[in-house]
């Protein structure tokens, strides 16, 4: 089932796809399968648009698609047990990127697994970050990205929350497509969380909860 859900997201089908996911929800498949199903046809529509053969228009596509994907598996997500608050998590994808499919996954899990989340949206200039730092006061800040441009975006918002004195007081960890442990020493920050559930072991760790 999830091989042709993968099929039918990297070949743009998206009637089929989203049958195919209300179809594994009813079945009672585990929505974090869906969702890797998901991100494993996103892989394949990079893939092709960087080779030429998909273009603009289908990784629009590919986008709508993984948003509506993630819509019916939401509610299956949030069934799981709710926990009591744990800490706060800010969050945001960097200046210069608007990708957000994945950082949404990550707040929303953050928030389903105990975490009061401010998620600052995309195209978050350094500053912004360093503001909200100061007003909401996280012991945990992620930054997000997927363009390579981001990793410098990435470095330039760990240096101006230092800048501001405000260092010490968070952990940073950063995510998104291409960033791997090489862009988190360059950037300056604590980790790097390869997904949604390592960026919430990470905060767990960070907070002091198992
Ligand atoms: C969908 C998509 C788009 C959509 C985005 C829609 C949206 N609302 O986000 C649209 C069409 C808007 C888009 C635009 C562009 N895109 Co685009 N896009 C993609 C695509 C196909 C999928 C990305 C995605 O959402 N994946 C699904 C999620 C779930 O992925 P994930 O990585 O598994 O997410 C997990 C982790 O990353 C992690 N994570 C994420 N953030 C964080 C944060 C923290 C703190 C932690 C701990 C973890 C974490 O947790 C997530 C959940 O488990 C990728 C290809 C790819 N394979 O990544 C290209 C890709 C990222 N795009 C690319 C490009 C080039 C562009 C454009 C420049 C195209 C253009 N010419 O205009 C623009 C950029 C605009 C901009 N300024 O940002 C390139 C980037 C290349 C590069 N080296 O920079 C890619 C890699 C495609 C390619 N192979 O060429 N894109």
């Amino acid at each position: 089932m999830s091989k042709k859900l993968v099929n039918a997201i990297a070949d743009m089908k998206e009637g089929e796809a989203l049958k195919l996911v209300r179809e594994m929800v009813e079945g009672g498949s585990d929505p974090m399968e869906i969702l890797e199903a998901a991100r494993k046809a996103m892989d394949i529509v990079g893939q092709r648009y960087e080779k030429g053969t998909y273009f603009l228009p289908e990784l629009m596509l590919a986008g709508e698609m993984m948003n509506q994907i993630t819509d019916i598996a939401k509610p299956e997500l949030a069934k799981l047990p709710e926990v009591k608050r744990l800490g706060k998590v800010l969050i945001g994808t960097v200046a210069g990127d608007i990708h957000d499919i994945g950082k949404n996954i990550v707040a929303f899990m953050l928030d389903a697994n105990g975490f009061e989340v401010l998620d600052l949206g995309v195209d978050v200039p350094a500053q912004k970050f360093v503001e909200a730092i100061g007003d909401f006061q996280p012991q945990v800040v992620g930054l997000s990205g997927f363009l390579t441009l981001a990793f410098d975006a990435m470095k330039e918002t760990v240096e101006a929350i230092k800048a501001a004195g405000l260092r010490d007081g968070v952990k940073i960890m950063i995510g998104g497509g291409q960033v791997n442990e090489t862009i988190q020493e360059y950037a300056g920050a604590d980790a790097y969380g390869k997904d949604a559930m390592a960026g919430v072991s990470l905060a767990k760790k960070w907070v002091g909860a198992k």
